[in-house]
Formats: structure tokens, sequence, C-alpha cells
């Protein structure tokens, strides 16, 4: 019950408002704890990731967990970390985004069998809300100098901060309060922004139901320089495949850096501590063989997208690796070349020189020419020699793909 020790080892605890109180707590029984997630956009991101495993390992360990969506609080817009007033969204737009982040969040909870997980939508009652009530009952326990000594609107005092945004904790702090009404709700998490927000509720439900209640946060993950953690080239790496394919989930761990690997391993997987010790000895010992990476990697992506998804990302993985791709399947193909160059060729082919320049691999004849000479041109994975031979897709992979490397790993889709 009392999982404060797996979460410390894990480096998942940065601020909790009464840490003895909170073990002492945990270890007497069940709780019922509580994160919210806002529908910013269609999909949750690896941001969101470690509260929702944080969610995930608390269920595990036999407590009640409650996923709130924030339909509610999403029409307003949490100025948490935020420097600029946010555009504020269209109630139709919002609604249907709570509807994807709830579906997504459905995916990682148990909610069958003995112990099941709740899941809520703030507009439920933030929704219902009357003006007057709202400042009658809750805005009375919200001293003002009390609101502007919060990090969320102190550091916007100079830049501007709207009376909608303003309110935002006041609501969220409300939500603690309801949730704590309704279920007996005693905790909530959150990333370490969501500070401010948590201590409003839990001062809110002291004064105004005078119970006790917790917050505890997770440190928010950075990169080894200390950048913003989630973010490849592409973009924002989401939990949603048709925005992230699995096979570039996947690539986003291998990548991991070896100062970050065992952090991630604890955060974002629920390996023992064991396990995770002896990766982190491979670590140390054999770094070129990134045996942590891949294991991060693969656990990650089993988590999100499911062991069949995982395995597949692995294999296209190892054939982009080597160069090798007889033994991938349409599908694979398709998800590994997701955002590489594509170029559609008639049936009837071309000579290899033309091919080149036409679907742009080869920036003129002479280039192409030039390329093949040097060897450094790769046709589904073999060295192209042959100047004059004439390509078609009907020779290639299922009967249909040519994979085009021109050097180290400039690919070209010919299909
Ligand atoms: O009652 C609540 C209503 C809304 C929220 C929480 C409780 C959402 C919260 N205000 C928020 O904005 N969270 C962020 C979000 O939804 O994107 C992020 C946090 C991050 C982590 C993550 O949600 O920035 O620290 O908590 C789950």
């Amino acid at each position: 019950m009392n999982i404060i020790p797996d979460l410390e080892f894990r480096g998942l605890i940065y601020q909790v408002t009464d840490l003895d109180g909170l073990a002492e707590r945990l270890a007497a029984g069940p709780i019922v704890l509580y994160n919210g997630f806002d529908p910013t956009a269609d999909s949750l991101t690896v941001g969101n990731l470690v509260p929702i495993l944080l969610l995930r390992r608390f269920q595990l360990a036999g407590h009640k967990v409650i996923a709130l969506a924030g339909g509610g609080t999403g029409l307003i817009g949490d100025p948490g970390g935020k420097t600029e007033e946010r555009q504020l969204n269209a109630t139709d737009v919002v609604a249907e985004w709570t509807q994807q982040v709830k579906a997504q969040l459905e995916r990682f909870l148990e909610f069958d069998g003995p112990n099941p997980a709740i899941m809520v939508d703030n507009h439920d009652w933030l929704g219902q809300l009357a003006a007057i009530d709202f400042m009658r009952d809750v805005g009375k326990h919200f001293p003002v100098p009390y609101m502007l000594a919060k990090d969320s609107v102190a550091s916007r005092l100079e830049t501007g901060i709207s009376y909608t945004e303003f309110s935002y904790m006041a609501l969220q702090a409300y939500d603690f309060l309801v949730l704590n009404e309704k279920y007996g709700c005693e905790l909530q998490t959150g990333g370490s922004d969501q500070w401010g927000n948590i201590t409003a509720g839990t001062d809110l439900i002291r004064r105004s139901a005078g119970t006790r209640a917790f917050g505890l946060t997770c440190p928010l993950v950075t990169k080894a320089d200390g950048t913003k953690f989630g973010k490849t080239e592409a973009g924002t790496v989401w939990l949603d495949a048709a925005k992230t394919s699995p096979y570039q989930f996947y690539q986003f761990w291998i990548n991991a850096e070896d100062q970050k690997v065992i952090d991630h391993l604890k955060t974002y997987t629920f390996l023992e501590q064991d396990a995770i010790l002896q990766l982190a000895e491979a670590v140390r010992d054999q770094p070129e063989r990134r045996e942590a990476q891949r294991t991060l990697a693969a656990e990650a992506t089993t988590i999100v997208h499911g062991a069949d998804a995982a395995r597949r990302a692995e294999r296209i993985s190892h054939a982009l690796f080597y160069g090798e791709f007889q033994d991938l399947s349409e599908e694979e193909i398709l998800e590994g070349f997701d955002d590489v160059p594509t170029h559609a060729m008639g049936e009837e082919g071309l000579g290899l020189i033309d091919l080149l320049v036409a679907a742009g691999v080869s920036s003129s004849k002479r280039q192409a020419r030039q390329d093949v000479q040097n060897g450094s041109i790769y046709i589904n994975g073999e060295r192209c020699t042959d100047m004059a031979r004439r390509m078609r897709c009907q020779e290639g992979l299922h009967g249909k793909y040519l994979i085009v490397r021109r050097g180290k790993k400039q690919y070209t889709l010919v299909c």
C-alpha cells in the first residue's frame, strides 16, 4: 500500500504537502486520488505519460484512482507555465478533444475487475455552476494576495493575465473539493507546474470542509541539456498512433541519452528495481550496446501501443539500421518510411539514372551518374552499379516498393 519508497526510487516525487502524513495514510489502507488532464489538443503527449503511469502505479498498489478529463477547465486554459494568454478554443472543439483524451486515458488504467478506476469530466459540474453561487461559496475562500502569490499568476503580472485565466486555480481547487465530497478523494497528483493549483485545492478543502487532503507532484522531465523533453525534429511526441507512429515513438526512446536512459526506465516503465540497476551497469560497462535504450523503447512502446506494435517497431528499426528490408511486411515498410519522400513511378518503369532524378534522389543526371559510380546508391538494400538498369516497382518488395537509399541515410520510397 505504501508506494512512497518505490516512487522515491523512481525519482517521481518532487513536492508533497506532507510526506510523512501521506506515507502514514497510505500505509493505513487504500486512498482515493486523482490527476487531471486538460484537452488542449486531440491527443495527449509523452509529457502526460509520467502522471498517467503514476496513476497506474497507485492502482496496481491497491489504491482507487480517478482520471479527470478537463472538459470544463479546457474551456478556460491553465496559465501555469505559459508566458502569454491562451487563445480560447471553441466549445465544440474542446468537447471533441475531451472525448479523445478520455479514450486515450482509458487505455492505461484498469476499469474492470476488483479495483476499477473512475473516469470523470469536470464539465459535468463546472458547466452547471452559477456565477453568483461560485463567487459566494468558493470565491470567499480565495484571498487575492494568496492568488497573486501563485507562480502561475505572479509570473504573468508584467506580461498580462485576464480574469479568466486568473480564476483557473479556483476551478481546479473546486474540482478537488467536489471529488473529495463525492468520492472521498484525498490526494491530487500532477507535474511540478501543478503545485500551485493542487495546493489551492488542499487549502480550499481545509477551509471549506475542514478536512485534510494531500498533494504530490512529479518532477518535469528534461533533457540532459535542460531543454524541453518530448519533442523530436518532427515535433511533439504524441500518444496517438495516427500522429506519432509506434515506430517513431520507439525511435524517440531508442535515441535516449546515456545520462538519462536510466531515469527514463524508472519513470516510463514498470520494470523492477533490480532489472533497472542491472541495465545501469550495462550503460556503464557497455554503452555501445545500447541495451538500456532498447529495453526502454520496447517497454514504453508496449505500454502505449501494445506488444505487437512494439515488435513491429523493433523489426523496422533493425531493418533500417542494417539496411535489410526483405523481411518487412508491407505495413512495416509504410510505417518505417512514413516520413521520407515518396515518388510514384509509372507501370513501365524508368532507367536507374532517370529514376534517381525523377524521384529527387539526385539533383541532376550528372549527379545521379556520379552517385551510382561512387557506389552510394542502394535499392532495397543492395548496392546498384548498373546505370543502364531498368527499374520497375513490380520487381520490388511486395511487388510494389523500391526503397532507394543514397549515402548513409537519405531514403526515398518509390512505388
Ligand atoms: O481538476 C483539474 C483540472 C484540470 C487539470 C488538473 C486538475 C489539468 C491541469 N491544470 C493542467 O493544465 N495539466 C497539464 C495538461 O493537462 O496538459 C499537464 C501538466 C503536467 C501534468 C500533466 O498535465 O502541465 O504537469 O500534470 C498530466
